[in-house]
């Protein structure tokens, strides 16, 4: 557990452009979140702005693979970029996938590029929590964009749209038919489509995904959502992706439609935080084990009693804050 001067050596390191400080802060709030208020203190004078996009679809679709050769024309374009991997899906734990390893190892080792994979649930606080403050500690590092990449959309812990101001839906070809995708929600969350492994075909696929915007209400802010093609592997198609991710980003601050996704985004952050808050008194006032005795007596004396069991927990609640506040 570092110590005070622990962390105000790590931010010094951290505000010179250490990226194994950046690691190590990353690090300690995953840990120890509690730490965070003494850790983003020291940012308050900062005022810089990443510009973030979110990558998401199925597994294997393509998105780690992505994720690289958009990287590698943003950092043609001078550009600092910092990469969070959520894959709550993968099977180990504290780490990525080995391929996504291998993959992004080429680009991490420049510069300009930090990545954080994270791959287990488990996270205190949870793994949105994780991502959230991974995202300002990028932004204090002073990275231009911001690149989430997380597996699928609406059943996911932890989902990119609460986050991102450019949201990219990827798919590929025979991914399926279009009430697959209305199902899962995925014609409402992009800004951006594309139709990755486009050397296997999908030109069917884009074709949908168009005539679904068409009769959707997704042009409704005045941007239809471009649908692109791209071969990841090769690069093929990935400058036409990044030139409608900037036309998107363009879109946004020009409308100032921007603000209300930043306003999503901290409102989000807001109630993540809440919920870590509750969940501590929860536990400070009940565990697992008075839950269990608890559901035992109301086998005993009878299951209609368990909202008024309930009801007798939460009267403690409130007792307890009302106790402390008039300390
Ligand atoms: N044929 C083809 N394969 C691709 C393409 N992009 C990625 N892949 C492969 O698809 C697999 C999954 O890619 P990955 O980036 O890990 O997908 P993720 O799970 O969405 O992050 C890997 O074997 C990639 O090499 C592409 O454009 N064409
Ligand atoms: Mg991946």
């Amino acid at each position: 557990m570092p110590k005070k001067y622990d962390i105000e050596q790590l931010v010094q390191k951290f505000k010179d452009g250490d990226k194994i400080a950046l690691a190590r802060l990353i690090t300690l709030i995953e840990n120890e979140p509690e730490k965070a208020t003494e850790v983003f203190k020291n940012f308050q004078e900062s005022n810089h702005e990443s510009y973030i996009i979110g990558i998401t679809g199925s597994p294997g679709v393509g998105k780690s693979t992505l994720t690289k050769s958009i990287t590698k024309l943003l950092l043609e374009q001078g550009k600092k970029i910092g990469i969070i991997s959520v894959d709550p899906t993968s099977p180990f734990s504290g780490g990525a996938f080995l391929g996504d390893r291998v993959r992004m190892t080429e680009i991490s080792l420049h510069p300009n590029v930090f990545i954080r994979s994270l791959a287990s649930r488990g996270y205190r606080g949870g793994i949105s929590r994780a991502v959230l403050d991974i995202t300002l500690l990028y932004e204090a590092f002073g990275m231009d964009f911001i690149i989430i990449e997380t597996v699928g959309v609406g059943q996911s812990e932890f989902e990119v749209y609460n986050l991102a101001y450019t949201v990219i839906v990827v798919l590929v070809p025979g991914y399926g038919d279009a009430i697959q995708m209305q199902k899962a929600g995925i014609i409402e969350i992009g800004d951006v489509y594309d139709v990755n492994k486009k050397d296997l075909g999908g030109e069917d696929v884009a074709a949908h995904i168009d005539m679904m915007l068409d009769d959707s209400s997704a042009t409704q802010s005045g941007w239809r959502p471009p649908v692109a093609m791209t071969n990841s592997i090769t690069g093929e198609g990935v400058d036409e992706l990044v030139g409608h991710i900037l036309d998107h980003k363009e879109h946004m601050e020009l409308s100032e439609l921007i603000e209300e996704r930043k306003k999503n985004r901290f409102a989000y952050k807001i109630r993540e935080l809440l919920y870590y808050r509750i969940d501590r008194i929860l536990e400070s006032l009940i565990n697992k084990n008075e839950i269990e005795q608890l559901s035992a007596s109301i086998i005993r004396d009878g299951k209609f009693k368990i909202y008024d069991a309930v009801h007798d927990i939460f009267s403690n609640v409130k007792f307890e804050m009302k106790k402390k506040d008039s300390d």
